[in-house]
């Protein structure tokens, strides 16, 4: 099995964790959707990280799929089984995946629009929904926390780690660790585990 993407984009990297905490050997391949577009292109024409070549040769894409997949791999699940506490994890993980596509649609308007076309109402609008996306989360693990151990995680964990860890690095600033004490606390706890650490963002 085959990871093709690399980890400093946060799809990419919770499926590697994901896999790690799975006990499901993959062999990372670290090619850009952007410096490498024609070679991810070889691989998966439309060129989305993350992409999972299976032992098959069947090519799947999205990382939620991917990991709806890979938990009917092995022994563990990081999806839980019982429908309450699937409801909620399934609730962090969407907030998480938000936080996520908002941090990208900010530094795509950033970094890839040339200045002139830069449009702040967009912007404004993206980051209340960024903030939004964090508040809910912060609410969600002070209300009941997560515990940050590698025999306990789920994908709502796996994302929230990621997505905060994403937004830190690319982001520096526009959410405070203050107002976001949980997650700032799990998020480094996080990554420590030895999936996180084999799995470096930078
Ligand atoms: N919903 C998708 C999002 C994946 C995604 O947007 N990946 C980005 C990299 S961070 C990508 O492939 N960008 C290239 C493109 O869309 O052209 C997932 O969860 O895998």
């Amino acid at each position: 099995m085959q990871l093709i993407g690399m980890f400093d984009s946060p799809y990419v990297r919770r499926v590697g964790v994901s896999l790690h905490l799975l006990g499901l050997p993959f062999e990372h391949v670290p090619l850009s959707v952007f410096s490498t577009f024609e070679a991810f292109g070889r691989v998966n024409p439309v060129v989305k990280a993350p992409t999972l070549v299976c032992e098959t040769g069947e090519v799947l894409m999205d990382s939620s799929l991917i990991l709806q997949w890979a938990d009917t791999l092995g022994d563990r699940r990081l999806a839980p089984p019982e429908p309450a506490a699937l409801r909620r994890d399934m609730r962090l993980a969407g907030l998480a995946l938000a936080a996520c596509e908002k941090t990208v649609q900010i530094v795509y308007e950033r970094n890839l629009r040339p200045a002139e076309k830069q449009h702040q109402p967009w912007l404004d609008r993206v980051q209340g929904q960024l903030h939004a996306a964090f508040g809910a989360l912060e609410t969600g693990l002070a209300q009941a926390p997560l515990a940050p151990e590698t025999a306990a995680l789920t994908q709502g964990g796996v994302a929230t780690a990621v997505a905060w860890s994403f937004t830190q690095l690319l982001l520096p600033g526009q959410v405070q660790a203050q107002g976001h004490p949980c997650i700032a606390a799990f998020a480094e706890a996080a990554e420590r585990l030895p999936a996180f650490l084999a799995c470096p963002q930078t």
